[in-house]
């Protein structure tokens, strides 16, 4: 259990620890909003870590090998706050004193991008957990491409921080059991074991040993009774630096917002200032000035300054490591480089099939396979895998092995059965930097990585989403496995970018198009059925402007159909009937609404054409937003319950997805029209 106060003396540790606390508590009080409880518990674990075991430069907190830092106990962020801005990043005073503020750079919840040395955005618990098993995916996939012995050029750890929530959450049971499998020792997790959450001691729902489960996923456990023994704290983070085998978690017994003579160990502390009144008594009982606020003694700035020398002695030799290094393997350099960069080589998409009309039809998934390898051959960084559906979701890589223990240069990933935690895991790899991951399932399935995609859309990563099984033309195994409402669901998320593409030849400019995104996820959604190849000399450069006329009328249309995957083809069928009774429509193809939506309105005013009021809009799928392309007088063919168990084509044809349909409709609109 927790010491006492009576065995807290005024140490220079103890100093710099009741600064982290006192600056969280300030804070918080400040802004009337946050979480002082956890940071306060934490704070000897973060200053043992961050002044005398972590690897990183305060200066230039993008250095490749520094150690990540991740607090997937998001709401812990005064913590991290107080660490960024106490070791020299570039994170002052008054930005600690505007925490929660309009425009600050010390937002509720730390943000990617938004504050130097945040390593990924955390809050929605379990995340960050995921992040950091991705991240050490990362850091051993590219040590076991680049190191040569001697020059060890990626040589980090990852750390990562989780409170009794995340230890709740499902996905990080998932991401810390594929960890085990793969034997992540570079990772170590530091376990705030306070026993207390938002609703009250974990006694009420939370009892089970997490120990033994971690150590059921073969992790190396390490127990530390006392939050507040720093030495003890330091032992144990040696101790999981020295074990080669498997990860570490670190079970750190804390006390929540300890030092508070009347919250401490309540669950009071946890998301709400502790009051004036309080922080004067915690100050005091902490032996700090209690009149004070956002005090930080000149000896705390001194010793935490350090990490500024050692920051930048650290990097300066791995640069030195690394100059030597690029003389001696200038190509595996110049490979590092590209890949640290992001840099798109020419001529990476030179092995990307050309499919012809004449070749016979072929589903969007299986195209997808073969352009996904025609890319990997040219492009190393690409890694990644499916969730237990590489053989129907075609994300294989051929010419690769897979990753294991054994075998971290592969780039084949089995996350098996674990969606949720391959969304995570994704945007820790791409976090950490030098890779390009992707991670595939089936389009239904996307619902149970949902929270990871809106993280990834939050924080702008280009991370990609293979989804097959776009439909209800699954067929046989029913309404459990057929999306229905996966499309609207994921256009919805703000950032995201959502690609149904028609055919083989529409896959393959899906696919160079995701590939040149470099500013958010891309989800390709692509057929299990087979599907006509198109000429691609009428998709030209159609699926980067998001739609584009695939077949004209003479002259000017009466009725626009625009659809979305497989069912451009039977608007293409619907179309030819149509001319047969005198009625002329144009078919647009609309692969993607947000790469539609980038266009100047003079382009979709030229494909949409205002004045013809008579649309439809066919897609297998929920109808809810494409009003928005057919206006109040179109129509929308769409899915508007769950589907059903029978042969796909059967199903399709029962659900109105036939040109027979399209032609009726099209017919009753315009006659309502006239
Ligand atoms: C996925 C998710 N669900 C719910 C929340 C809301 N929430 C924030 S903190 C918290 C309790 C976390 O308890 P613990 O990890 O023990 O943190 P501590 O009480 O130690 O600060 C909850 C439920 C969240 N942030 N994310």
């Amino acid at each position: 259990m927790t010491k006492g106060l009576q065995d807290n003396p005024a140490t220079i540790d103890n100093l710099c620890v009741n600064t982290i606390r006192t600056l969280s508590m300030d804070a918080v009080q400040k802004a009337n909003s946050g979480h002082p409880g956890a940071p306060m518990g934490l704070a000897p674990a973060a200053y043992a870590l961050w002044t005398r075991i972590m690897k990183h430069n305060p200066e230039n907190p993008g250095w490749i090998d520094r150690d990540r830092f991740v607090l997937s106990a998001g709401h812990a962020s005064m913590v991290l706050y107080s660490l960024l801005y106490l070791s020299g990043y570039d994170v002052s005073l008054d930005d600690l004193k505007n925490f929660r503020q309009w425009g600050s750079k010390t937002p509720g919840h730390p943000e990617f991008g938004h504050t130097p040395g945040v390593e990924t955005t955390t809050g929605p618990l379990g995340q960050g957990f995921a992040n950091a098993v991705g991240m050490a995916m990362a850091e051993r996939h590219l040590a076991a491409r680049f190191n040569r012995p001697g020059h060890e050029i990626v040589d980090h750890y990852t750390y990562v921080v989780c409170g009794d929530g995340d230890m709740m959450e499902g996905i990080a049971s998932e991401a810390a059991s594929l960890a085990g499998h793969l034997g992540l020792a570079r990772l170590i997790c530091i376990y705030d074991d306070n026993k207390i959450t938002i609703e009250g001691s974990t006694d009420i729902t939370f009892t089970e040993d997490v120990a033994l489960r971690f150590k059921a996923y073969n992790w190396h456990i390490l127990n530390v009774d006392d939050g507040n023994d720093t030495d003890a704290i330091h032992t144990a983070l040696e101790t999981a630096k020295a074990e080669t085998e498997r990860p570490t978690l670190i079970v750190l017994r804390t006390c929540i917002a300890f030092g508070s003579p009347n919250k401490q160990n309540t669950a009071a502390a946890h998301g709400a200032p502790l009051g004036e009144a309080e922080v004067c008594l915690t100050k005091a009982n902490l032996g700090c000035p209690e009149g004070l606020k956002f005090c930080v003694p000149d000896e705390v700035l001194e010793t935490f300054g350090k990490c500024i020398e050692s920051g930048r002695k650290g990097e300066s030799k791995w640069q030195e490591m690394y100059k030597t290094y690029s003389g001696k393997y200038p190509d595996l350099a110049e490979e590092w480089a590209d890949a640290m960069n992001g840099y798109l080589k020419e001529g990476w998409d030179v092995e990307i099939p050309d499919f012809l009309p004449s070749d016979d039809p072929i589903a969007t998934r299986a195209a997808s396979g073969q352009i996904l390898n025609a890319i990997a051959n040219k492009l190393p960084t690409l890694i990644g895998g499916s969730a237990d559906l590489a053989p129907s979701n075609k994300t294989y890589i051929d010419s690769s092995i897979e990753f294991q223990k054994d075998s971290y240069d592969g780039r084949n990933i089995r996350f098996g059965v674990r969606e949720h935690a391959m969304g995570g895991i994704l945007s820790g790899m791409l976090l950490h930097n030098g890779l390009r991951p992707y991670g595939g399932t089936f389009l239904v399935f996307a619902d149970y990585m949902r929270p990871a995609i809106r993280v990834a859309s939050l924080m702008k990563l280009p991370l990609i989403f293979i989804f097959t099984h776009d439909s209800i033309a699954v067929g046989e195994d029913g309404p459990t496995h057929q999306p229905v409402e996966q499309l609207a669901s994921l256009r919805v998320i703000p950032g995201f970018t959502v690609i149904r593409p028609a055919d083989a030849s529409e896959t393959a400019e899906a696919w160079r198009e995701t590939i040149k995104t470099i500013s958010g996820p891309v989800a390709l959604i692509l057929s299990r059925q087979k599907l006509p190849v198109l000429d691609k000399n009428a998709i030209k450069d159609g699926l980067s402007k998001g739609a584009y006329i695939l077949s004209d009328s003479e002259g000017k249309p009466d009725i626009i159909l625009i659809a979305t995957g497989s069912e451009v083809h039977i608007a293409l069928e619907a179309k030819a009937g149509l001319s047969q009774q005198g009625i002329a429509a144009r078919v647009v193809s609309m692969p993607s609404w947000e790469l539609f939506e980038k266009n100047p309105q003079e382009y979709k005013d030229r494909i949409l054409l205002p004045d013809v009021t008579a649309r439809i809009a066919i897609e297998a799928g929920s109808p809810m937003g494409w009003k928005r392309y057919v206006g109040d007088g179109g129509a929308v063919i769409g899915i508007s319950t769950f589907g059903a168990s029978a042969p796909g084509g059967t199903v399709l044809e029962k659900f109105g997805f036939t040109s027979e349909n399209i032609i009726e409709t099209a017919m009753d609109l315009l006659k309502n029209s006239l």
